[in-house]
């Protein structure tokens, strides 16, 4: 953080941090406003963060259930990267990244966005011909991936496991090396800060149990704080947005599933990259802390509980143990699970709705951390404007209608 000196610091942590100033404020909630976002995550705040600052509207609320990055945000496992199939896709994830590289200074607030790059493992000849399809694909919509075979591997990633006879051989990869991971929690207290700044009211345990909507148009919204009076209400809710969509009688084409990780024991830097077989449902990267962090496939059934089933993870320890023999002995610390709204066609909804002024910004299922500046960009032009962004014009709910649907099971990884 760069407002504080090493002197700050130190009086802070003889004070026991008593002396902190708050990163942002904790308002009481008023009677209306100009617009309302349903959802603290990093997507949420974002909207409201470029609502403020490019579109010049003050008179906002955020109204969070739980904390701000309680959800999906906090809980992920922050991998960023652009390497989708399609060129809508293409176009909206690359503009994420590109809002990445500058989003420390943006925010002024240290959002560690390390480009260490991400490799996606081939298995098999089939996966390796539909890999290096998504590379002609990513270098035509001029987004940076290469293919990379054993010998590079082994010099990108000294633990892989490159013996042939394995359950999974490796094949190859591709490599996307823009790409990397980033610190989730910063992510949200970033963009929370900057709101703030600009005016933006952030409203935490306020949980939304109602739309108020009279003749086709969004008046207002019902919390457990009390009845707040808006024209303009942006639903940014992830796993709970079809609980939300119920509330004004809309039914989203989506479905929620847990979705897990875990992290190891702190151990020295043995992971320089990021490494994930689509294959078999399970990714490996390292925090700074020295945890290796890892992820499966989503649990198959629909709830919304944020826990997961022992099965899952056991066959994603298998093939990370497989794919990575050092992690053996590792013992694993924590494991936790985050619900995820997936779409049919594994993209996500921007939409306005057949309710006037209201909007969804849904459906990014496992993949939605990597999106957040691009998404809170392109959605605070929709709601701002009432005109979709061209970027995410290509993902309103009319695409179910039409069938233009832009599938991303492939790229969309570990997920489906
Ligand atoms: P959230 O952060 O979930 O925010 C939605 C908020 O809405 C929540 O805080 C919730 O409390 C609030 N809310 C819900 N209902 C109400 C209500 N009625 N009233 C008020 N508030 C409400 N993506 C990647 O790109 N890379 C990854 O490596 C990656 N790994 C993942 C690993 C796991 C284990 C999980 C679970 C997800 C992963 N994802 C990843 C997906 C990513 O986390 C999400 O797509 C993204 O964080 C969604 O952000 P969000 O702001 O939309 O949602
Ligand atoms: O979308 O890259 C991704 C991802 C990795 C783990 C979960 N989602």
């Amino acid at each position: 953080m760069a407002n504080y000196s090493i002197l700050t610091l130190a009086r802070n942590a003889l004070q026991r941090h008593r002396g902190w100033p708050q990163a942002w404020r904790s308002p009481t909630l008023r009677p209306s406003y100009d617009a309302v976002i349903i959802g603290g995550g990093g997507h949420g705040l974002a909207t409201a963060y470029y609502l403020a600052k490019l579109h010049g509207m003050r008179n906002i609320a955020v109204l969070e259930k739980g904390w701000i990055g309680g959800g999906n945000t906090g809980r992920n496992t922050t991998i960023v990267r652009s390497n989708y199939l399609n060129p809508e896709s293409a176009a909206i994830y690359d503009h994420a990244l590109n809002l990445w590289e500058g989003l420390s200074q943006e925010l002024n607030f240290n959002v560690m966005f390390s480009q260490r790059g991400v490799i996606n493992l081939a298995h098999d000849p089939g996966e390796e011909r539909e890999l290096r399809r998504r590379i002609y694909a990513n270098q035509l919509a001029g987004v940076d991936a290469e293919w990379v075979g054993p010998t590079q591997l082994s010099e990108l990633c000294p633990i892989l496991n490159l013996d042939p006879n394995i359950r999974y051989p490796v094949m190859g990869g591709t490599l996307q090396r823009r790409a990397g991971v980033a610190r989730h929690d910063a992510v949200a207290w970033g963009y929370a800060r900057g709101a703030d700044r600009h005016g933006v009211h952030i409203i935490q345990n306020c949980e939304v149990t109602g739309l108020d909507i009279r003749e086709g148009r969004i008046e207002g919204v019902q919390t457990s704080q009390g009845a707040i009076r808006t024209p303009k209400v942006g639903v940014v809710a992830a796993g709970h947005s079809s609980v939300l969509a119920a509330m004004a009688d809309i039914r989203l084409p989506l479905d929620s599933h847990p979705l897990q990780a875990l992290v190891s024991e702190p151990v020295k830097p043995v992971m320089p990259t990021v490494i994930m077989s689509n294959k078999v449902h399970a990714y490996m990267s390292q925090s700074d802390k020295g945890e290796l962090v890892i992820g499966a496939g989503i649990d198959p059934y629909n709830s919304y509980t944020q826990r997961g089933s022992l099965p899952v993870i056991e066959e994603t320890i298998r093939a990370i143990v497989e794919l990575f023999p050092i992690t053996s002995r590792l013992k694993m610390m924590r494991q936790w699970a985050g619900i995820v709204d997936i779409c049919p066609d594994a993209s996500p909804i921007i939409s306005a709705t057949p309710v006037k002024g209201l909007y969804f910004n849904c459906g990014w299922g496992t993949g939605g951390f990597k999106a957040t500046p691009g998404s809170g960009h392109v959605f605070a032009h929709t709601l701002a404007k009432d005109a979709a962004h061209p970027i995410n014009a290509p993902f309103a709910l009319e695409r179910f209608y039409s069938g233009a649907l832009v599938a991303e099971h492939g790229a969309a990884a570990v997920a489906h």
